[in-house]
């Protein structure tokens, strides 16, 4: 089954809470199978400076399903969780969830960009990702490993484990 990774993120309404209710609805879908979880962990936000701090955790799943039939589903969760979708581009959310990669395929559609657009430039996606796949390398030969020693921390660290 194919293996993907999913970034979990949140910075509002009790982020922690949030996460762990996301892992908790991951893994009671029926085409997913959560094989591995990072820590959670405490982010400085990326983006716009005047919002929460984020907590963010990476995720490993075999899926039965498609790409994009993944991301429907975790559309889904994010909807569940009262999310709006609006036009506030990385401000504040409630729950984000994002396929960073999907096995070794590499998309380019409306919908979907896989290896995830942002990953080689966000700590709090290369470390929690690094702490459960070191062995990974992206479909460009980049080793996750060596991408997660040399970005800046700004910040980053554990809070505690996710169960
Ligand atoms: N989409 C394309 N590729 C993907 C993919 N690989 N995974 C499309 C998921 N979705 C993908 O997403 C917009 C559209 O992206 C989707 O409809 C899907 O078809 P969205 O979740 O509605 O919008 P968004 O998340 O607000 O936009 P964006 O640009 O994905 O936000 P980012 O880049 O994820 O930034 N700081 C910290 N510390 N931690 C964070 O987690 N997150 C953001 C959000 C900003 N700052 C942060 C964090
Ligand atoms: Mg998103």
């Amino acid at each position: 089954m194919p293996l993907a990774y999913i970034g979990l993120g949140s910075n509002l309404s009790d982020p922690q809470a949030q996460i762990s209710a996301a892992l908790e609805k991951l893994r009671q879908l029926k085409c997913c199978i959560v094989t591995q979880v990072s820590s959670l962990y405490f982010s400085r936000p990326m983006g716009p400076q005047d919002q929460p701090d984020y907590m963010n955790a990476v995720v490993a799943i075999e899926t039965s399903l498609s790409a994009i039939e993944l991301l429907e589903q975790l559309q889904e969760i994010e909807n569940m969780t009262g999310r709006i979708r609006k036009d506030n581009r990385w401000g504040a959310r409630i729950l984000d969830l994002d396929i960073i990669l999907f096995d070794q395929q590499v998309i380019n559609t409306a919908r979907l960009t896989i290896p995830h657009y942002g990953l080689k430039q966000r700590e709090f996606v290369l470390l929690p990702l690094a702490e459960i796949a070191p062995n990974l390398f992206l479909p460009d030969g980049d080793s996750i490993n060596e991408l997660a020693s040399k970005i800046a921390k700004n910040g980053l660290k554990i809070h505690s484990k996710l169960s």
